[in-house]
């Protein structure tokens, strides 16, 4: 029988990319661009650093190399209630005249059970697992690099996940997690769902230090049948993190 892996869904999660317009900014009047970076330093200092105190979410922002956008904000919150607030808070800045949205993706924090055992249910107990709620509530780590793409699983003939048993799908997540697991330590992954979210069914969002290992993962993923016979991607990102300060810094250019 074909049925859907049970998921464990934790924080709600905007990927979302932009770029300043500079003629626009530039051409304010220096005493508003001045009032406008003021806006946004109150903002990441104080509405936006609350969440992570109070463990119920996290942002971050990083720049990004190349035409497709130059500043990804990553923001991870309790329900997608509490990123439409977040949004309308952002649209309400004077900056946000000036900074043009090129791609965004909305999802959820999601982890598939095919790593459990034969007829594990997702049982209380399982979900009071400190390690667990971590990896559904995810603290943005240091990286400091960062590389999304999304995704989907294949759906043609002769190579159609969604026509696999739940058994086939477990095998190929077993060997797909191995090569994962080599990177332990080196790389963090989130990975988040979005059927009938956003265009694609998952964003991967990984973390490290060294942005060749990530060019390393994923080729090793590309030869294992999990992705060379059923992953398509979409656009790939490769973002550093910046901290609030520097960013305005780099704006008050
Ligand atoms: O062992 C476990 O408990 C988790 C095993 C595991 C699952 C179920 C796992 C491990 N992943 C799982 C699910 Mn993954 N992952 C990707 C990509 O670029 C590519 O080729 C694919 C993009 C990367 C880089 C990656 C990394 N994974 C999934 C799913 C959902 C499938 C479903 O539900 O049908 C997708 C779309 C996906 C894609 N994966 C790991 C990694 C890494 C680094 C690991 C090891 C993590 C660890 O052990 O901490």
């Amino acid at each position: 029988m074909v049925e859907a892996p049970k998921t464990l869904d934790g924080w709600w999660v905007l990927h979302d990319l932009s770029r300043l317009d500079r003629r626009l900014w530039r051409s304010l009047a220096e005493s508003e661009r001045t009032e406008a970076l003021a806006q946004v330093g109150e903002l990441w200092q104080h509405e936006l650093s609350r969440p992570k105190a109070q463990d119920r979410g996290d942002s971050g922002l990083y720049t990004v190399l190349g035409h497709k956008g130059e500043l990804l904000q990553i923001h991870l919150r309790e329900s997608l209630e509490d990123l439409f607030q977040l949004q309308h808070q952002m649209s309400g800045l004077t900056i946000s005249s000036c900074l043009e949205r090129t791609w965004s993706f909305v999802s959820v924090v999601e982890l598939s059970t095919y790593g459990a055992p034969d007829g594990t249910e997702l049982s209380a107990s399982l979900l009071d697992d400190p390690k667990l709620r971590e990896r559904l509530h995810p603290l943005l780590p240091d990286g400091p690099f960062v590389s999304v793409y999304p995704m989907n699983k294949a759906r043609q003939p002769g190579a159609n996940w969604y026509t696999l048993t739940l058994d086939e799908r477990r095998q190929l997540m077993r060997s797909h997690g191995e090569i994962g697991r080599r990177y332990a330590g080196r790389i963090r992954q989130m990975i988040t769902g979005a059927v009938g979210l956003d265009d694609w069914e998952w964003a991967v969002t990984l973390f490290g230090a060294d942005p060749l290992e990530f060019k390393k993962l994923i080729t090793d993923m590309r030869y294992d049948p999990a992705s060379s016979l059923y992953a398509e991607f979409g656009p790939f990102l490769i973002g550093r993190r910046i901290d609030p300060g520097a960013l305005l810094a780099l704006w008050r250019r």
